[in-house]
């Protein structure tokens, strides 16, 4: 390849192959008189990852000599999806690998499928947070992620004639070959416990329980270049002394690893069931162990790289710490702690240096999704921090009456409620000292001077003064419970950083007129739109090597892959014949591997004739892939009633799948799963209908099966409650593997549709600034549904997809008594849109060649969604980190 032309070190097939030979003997993992598929992927990942470590080394050595200023991401999730090819692709090592692997007679592509997906990720938070360490990397940026090392990945997903079924992920049952622990790099984390004063009058956090945080290193290439970055996730562990030997002597095997277990269980899993308190306890201790391991290895380094010289003031000029959510927002606390307990710097310096260097970005404006822990919970598992976060919440008290106590009583009141860190909790008793100071606030409010004097007495004088009607009147009050107290980790992330993003700019916007409003007033400067993206290499370049091709010829070169704004070079072609066929011929081999897909997972064949229109993602309510089935469910119906000639004349014919998974104990998502599976085994054993109309459900989907589905989609469905969905990244994975979009005026496809053209874009539904009002309308009933929404609901309670009524579901839509809110999602009102819409689609998919150039103009306007863009904006914006590119 190019590349490798370009790369005289590059290693021939013999030498590869000599390599690959060397793993299967001397670090073989497997018995040594075979040497099949298994054992090749492993030989193979050892004999890349010796590649990689030469470039990893290279660059931590080079980043410490230079002491650069370094960003570090840290991150609850990682959907890193496979390695090998990706490594190989970046190296620039394809033809090498692949011709050695030919001598020992496999292929590339056999051997690369036999890697397990970890899947350290959720969605789309994870999978960004992978895209931009690849651009990091790419990009000479010197930037590391932080992460926890799960044992067992997001669930495994099966589906039964009930619906989903989790099964644990044991990605690391064969071992994982990328990974390496340092066996040297651990920190002590400390959970419960008390704080006490030490001699020296410092405060001292002691006893409770203490556990081990263990790095387990990932290398990052980046694509043509040295510059190998480092994911560090954490693995936690008990001290070895809490073995309790004597225990384990005496017979009580099990209370004797107690310990163990209990430090272990920590990084079992991604996403443990939080439900209970234990869950809640387990998931608190994740985010904790994150941040306190993540901040005490980055405090070392700072360190290290001062010399015998350390200046903390300079800390935020080597570190930029960005959050990813609030998961990891106890990085706050933990670094003041740091700061002042370890360091022992005053409250006011460690304040400064962690607000200059934490950053955060926010990933969702669904109140239920904005993270809030029990005071109570937290102050017994962290009590050192909970005195932070008290402090700041004053602070932060403090800045709100000194703005607002002149203005109205409401006002100040509004604020206060909507502002502190701290919710339900009274306001804190320091104020005394405040108010009596009027020199400091010219006025304030009665209320909040009521307020605070009686958070120092304890007693309210509004109960006071009810207690006494009370008495008069002798009527007894009912008992009222009082809300438990909670710690609000978006106010606390807004509050402690200097910058604060959101994925896209409706996103932004909503995050700044709502969300946030009050902080936006306070602190305009600190809030930004930093539109999400997504790596080049692996969306088109390694998971579409039919279309790069293609695009490398007509554009001239294979510099698009780093400057993807070469691909609009593609738009003065959209109409040439020959590119068009070229186009067509990759969408169909793309389309014939789905295929095999489809009938190695599903077992139903499916025409690669016909149209794919693909909706893949996680299934939420807000996601609406109950609009996209009930849409197909309206399609068949209407086939049915046609004669066999009509439906082939009034049709295209589609292959409609879905992948994703629904959360275990998200009932309402796994009805819509059962419900998609229902009507494809009735439509899809239909013999009426035959090719004209397939559904299809991929289980278990994940990115190894997104890396084959995203290339053969010629329709990808966005279509969430406009307002609701941050940003969508599959939406630029999809545009840039030349698929049109259909969807609604919501997170990134408002760019998305700017950048390729509107009459390459199928818009629907209603925009997000009419969604309250529309939402009004419908809890007052004043939403006249449209008939063909009556029409398929009808449908669906008649039986023709089995027994089921699925009045859960179906009443969802309709808001009967018992089934929660009317249609919150807009499901009805945006159906007829959505239907007239898919005409749209159906028409414009006749005429191939307007499809294609269609195709041809979504890809080269996706140029804009590189995550390479992405963060030269975050490196510019927020991290102020330069480009280093090693010698
Ligand atoms: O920013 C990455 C990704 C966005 O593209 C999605 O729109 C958004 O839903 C997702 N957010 C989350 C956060 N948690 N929740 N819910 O996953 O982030």
């Amino acid at each position: 390849s190019e590349q490798e032309v370009m790369n005289p070190f590059a290693p021939d097939a013999a030498s590869v192959a000599s390599s690959i030979k060397y793993h299967a003997e001397f670090t073989p993992l497997f018995s040594p008189e075979k040497f099949e598929l298994p054992k090749a992927f492993f030989a193979t990942a050892q004999s890349v990852r010796d590649a990689l470590i030469m470039n990893w080394n290279a660059t931590y050595e080079y980043y410490n000599r230079v002491n650069v200023k370094q960003a570090y991401y840290l991150s609850m999730e990682f959907l890193q999806g496979r390695a090998l090819s990706n490594a190989v692709g970046n190296l620039g090592l394809n033809s090498a690998y692949g011709d050695a692997l030919k001598r020992l007679g496999f292929d590339l592509e056999s051997v690369a499928s036999q890697e397990p997906d970890p899947a350290l990720g959720n969605g789309g938070l994870g999978r960004l947070a992978s895209c931009f360490l690849d651009s990091m990397a790419t990009l000479n940026y010197p930037a590391w992620g932080y992460g926890l090392r799960y044992k067992y990945g997001l669930f495994k997903q099966r589906i039964t004639k009930d619906g989903q079924e989790e099964a644990a992920e044991d990605w690391l049952e064969l071992s994982n070959p990328w990974e390496i622990v340092r066996n040297d790099v651990s920190y002590p984390i400390k959970f419960y416990g008390k704080v006490v004063f030490g001699s020296d009058g410092k405060k001292r956090w002691i006893g409770g329980e203490d556990i081990v945080a263990v790095a387990y290193d990932v290398p990052i290439p980046g694509y043509k270049t040295k510059t190998t970055i480092n994911l560090r996730l954490w693995s936690t562990k008990a001290p070895s002394e809490d073995f309790d030997l004597s225990s384990y002597n005496s017979g009580k095997h099990t209370e004797a690893a107690e310990a163990l277990f209990n430090a272990e269980k920590i990084c079992y899993v991604l996403y443990p069931g939080d439900e209970s308190r234990e869950g809640k306890t387990l998931r608190l201790k994740q985010q904790y162990t994150l941040c306190s391991a993540s901040l005490q290895d980055i405090v070392t380094r700072f360190e290290t790289r001062s010399g015998g010289n350390v200046n903390w003031e300079e800390f935020p000029e080597k570190v930029a710490v960005q959050m990813n959510d609030t998961h990891p927002t106890l990085c706050i606390p933990e670094l003041m702690r740091i700061l002042m307990d370890l360091k022992g710097l005053s409250w006011e310096d460690a304040w400064k240096i962690t607000q200059r260097t934490v950053a955060y970005t926010n990933h969702t404006v669904l109140p239920e999704a904005l993270e809030k822990w029990s005071l109570e919970l937290m102050e017994k598992l962290l009590p050192r921090h909970v005195e932070i976060i008290e402090k700041i919440d004053e602070e932060l008290v403090r800045t709100i009456v000194y703005e607002y106590g002149t203005a109205d009583h409401d006002l100040l009141k509004e604020k206060l409620k909507a502002m502190r860190i701290l919710e339900n909790v009274e306001l804190p008793s320091a104020f005394a000292d405040v108010i009596v100071k009027p020199e400091i606030l010219p006025v304030i409010a009665k209320d909040t001077i009521d307020e605070l004097e009686d958070a120092q007495t304890g007693v309210n004088k509004e109960q006071e003064e009810d207690k006494t009607a009370v008495e008069e009147e002798e009527v007894i009050p009912e008992p009222t419970v009082k809300p438990p107290g909670m710690v609000r980790m978006a106010n606390l992330a807004v509050v402690g950083g200097h910058a604060v993003n959101g994925v896209a700019e409706i996103h932004s916007e909503i995050v700044k007129q709502d969300v946030f409003n009050d902080f936006v007033q306070l602190w305009p400067e600190k809030f930004q739109n930093k539109t999400n993206g997504v790596t080049p290499r692996r969306w088109i370049r390694f998971c579409n090597p039919y279309l790069s091709d293609i695009i490398t010829k007509w554009i001239g070169t294979e510099d698009w892959v780093l400057h993807t704004e070469k691909l609009a070079e593609l738009r003065k072609f959209a109409d040439n014949e020959d590119l068009q066929s070229e186009w067509r011929a990759a969408k169909k081999k793309n389309k014939l591997k789905v295929v095999s897909l489809i009938k190695e997972r599903t077992g139903y064949t499916v025409s690669p004739d016909a149209m794919f229109d693909i909706q893949i993602k996680r299934i939420h309510e807000y996601k609406r892939q109950l609009l996209n089935i009930l849409g197909i469910v309206y399609r068949y119906k209407k086939m049915k009633e046609l004669s066999a000639s009509e439906r082939e004349k009034a049709f295209v014919p589609r292959v409609c799948i879905f992948g994703g998974k629904a959360f275990a104990t998200y009932v309402q998502a796994k009805r819509i799963v059962k419900f998609i599976t229902d009507v494809a085994s009735t439509i899809n054993h239909d013999p009426e209908i035959g090719d004209l109309l397939k559904v299809i459900f991929v289980p278990d989907y994940n990115v190894s099966v997104a890396e084959l589905l995203i290339p053969a989609s010629e329709l990808s469905q966005h279509i969430s409650t406009a307002g609701m969905e941050a940003s969508g990244t599959s939406n630029m994975k999809f545009s840039m593997n030349g698929c049109v979009l259909i969807g609604t005026l919501d997170g990134a496809n408002v760019e998305i549709r700017e950048e390729v053209g509107e009459e390459n874009f199928f818009l629907f539904g209603a925009k997000a600034d009419e969604i309250v009002k529309l939402r009004k309308e419908r809890a007052e009933g004043k939403f006249v549904p449209d008939p063909t929404f009556e029409e398929v609901k009808k449908f669906v309670r008649s039986g023709v997809f089995g027994s089921n009524t699925y009045d859960e579901l179906i009443g969802s839509l309709e808001g009967n008594e018992g089934f929660g809110r009317a249609d919150y999602f807009l499901v009805g009102k945006d159906f007829p849109s959505y239907i007239e819409c898919q005409e749209k689609v159906d028409e414009a998919y006749r005429d191939q060649k307007r499809w294609t150039r269609m195709s041809i103009l979504n890809t080269a306007g996706s140029f804009k969604f590189s995550s390479d863009r992405t963060i030269h904006e975050y490196a510019k914006d927020i991290w102020n980190i330069k480009q280093v590119e090693l010698p």
